[in-house]
């Protein structure tokens, strides 16, 4: 009877294990599902529970979405400066909480007080692997020395955030980097909502196999929509400048209004139906806030909100009557290194980037 018993276990295990090889495997491949089954994340770390969030009922106050705060502590200037009151309004980061700037670890602490909702950024997900390895017995990459100390509830605040947030009675959804154009949230592929900027057009026939040889440095990226029964694919999701294609957001027509962060080096980028965030205050920019009446008032003051809610129109940042609000940062916390320095060098990188592809400035990195 032992025998049997540690023979099924045996046997069990096996099983296991050869299922887990076969999934890593097409992980590798690109071929992960992208609904709440998979496993891992693009850097490795367990995915979270829900991939994808939903605020269904929101607080009656303000809705507010802040951009990159990559560990600086601008986001509590820029809360003083909005009055956020907690208990009333309706907070949301776009990711990349931590890394780059000084005070990662006191941001990781605040999120749960500000009692707010965040999406995974790709340097949350970056940190969170390297922080597991370390605690599993491995060297901490230098890169993330400042998570030597990381919590495990400080690492709990990055290992629950989901891809995306959506709070369906504004008609918005918020991710970190960006969503394929044609391709439903629920079928977007990891990679691409936290590392890419642009997207590729597909020649007509490619379908849905094509998209191979981008981003699989980080694993995935090849931004298809999966299944096989899914829409046709259009776009081809690519996370750095070289690689052409043109800015997501100019080509998504909604709904959801996408609000985003990511692509410093564009800065705020106001799109009809996608708005991006991240104005680059670790790199001495600014932070920057969308901020949103209260519904009930909302509804009051937009008719075309109303309108468009009720007919399913994807929303304009005007019929959301969204404003931009911004404090510019202390300091520069990262240098101007290598990718950063376009924001520093704007106008030489156009002039390079006009010869090496006309209309779209590329050949600087920021990530
Ligand atoms: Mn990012």
């Amino acid at each position: 009877m032992r025998l049997w018993h540690s023979r099924c276990i045996g046997l069990a295990a096996i099983a296991l294990a050869i299922t887990l090889m076969r999934r890593l495997a097409q992980l590798r491949r690109g071929a992960a599902p992208v609904t709440r089954s998979a496993l891992v994340t693009p850097y490795r770390c367990p995915a979270p529970p829900a991939l994808h969030s939903r605020i269904e009922k929101v607080k009656p106050g303000r809705l507010i979405i802040v951009g990159d705060l990559h560990g600086t502590l601008e986001l509590f200037q820029l809360l003083e400066k909005l009055r956020y009151d907690s208990a009333l309004d309706n907070l949301l980061l776009a990711g990349d909480l931590v890394n780059k700037g000084p005070a990662s670890l006191a941001v990781l602490d605040a999120v749960p007080k500000l009692g707010c909702w965040a999406v995974r950024g790709n340097h949350d997900d970056a940190v969170l692997a390297a922080w597991l390895q370390f605690r599993s017995g491995q060297a901490l990459n230098p890169k993330f020395e400042w998570a030597r100390g990381m919590t495990d509830e400080q690492a709990a605040v990055l290992l629950g955030l989901p891809f995306t947030v959506s709070v369906p009675e504004y008609g918005i959804a918020v991710v970190h980097a960006g969503f394929v154009p044609g391709v439903p949230i629920e079928q977007q592929d990891m990679w691409a909502m936290y590392e890419m900027r642009n997207v590729v057009p597909l020649d007509a026939g490619q379908g849905q196999d094509a998209g191979k040889g981008q981003g699989q440095d980080a694993g995935q990226g090849q931004g298809r929509s999966q299944g096989g029964d899914g829409p046709a694919l259009r776009y081809h999701p690519v996370e750095k400048a070289k690689d052409g294609g043109e800015a997501w957001g100019a080509l998504w027509r909604g709904p959801p209004h996408v609000f985003f962060g990511h692509d410093a080096r564009r800065r705020l980028q106001l799109h009809p139906h996608a708005t991006g965030l991240d104005t680059g205050c670790v790199y001495g920019g600014s932070l920057t806030a969308a901020v949103m009446p209260p519904l009930a008032e909302l509804r009051v003051r937009s008719p075309g909100f109303v309108s468009k809610m009720a007919s399913g129109e994807a929303l304009l940042r005007e019929d959301l009557l969204a404003q931009i609000v911004s404090v510019e940062a202390a300091e520069v916390y990262s240098p101007p290194t290598g990718s950063t320095a376009a924001a520093a060098a704007a106008a030489t990188t156009a002039v390079a980037a006009a010869v090496e592809a006309p209309g779209e400035p590329v050949g600087v990195r920021v990530e």
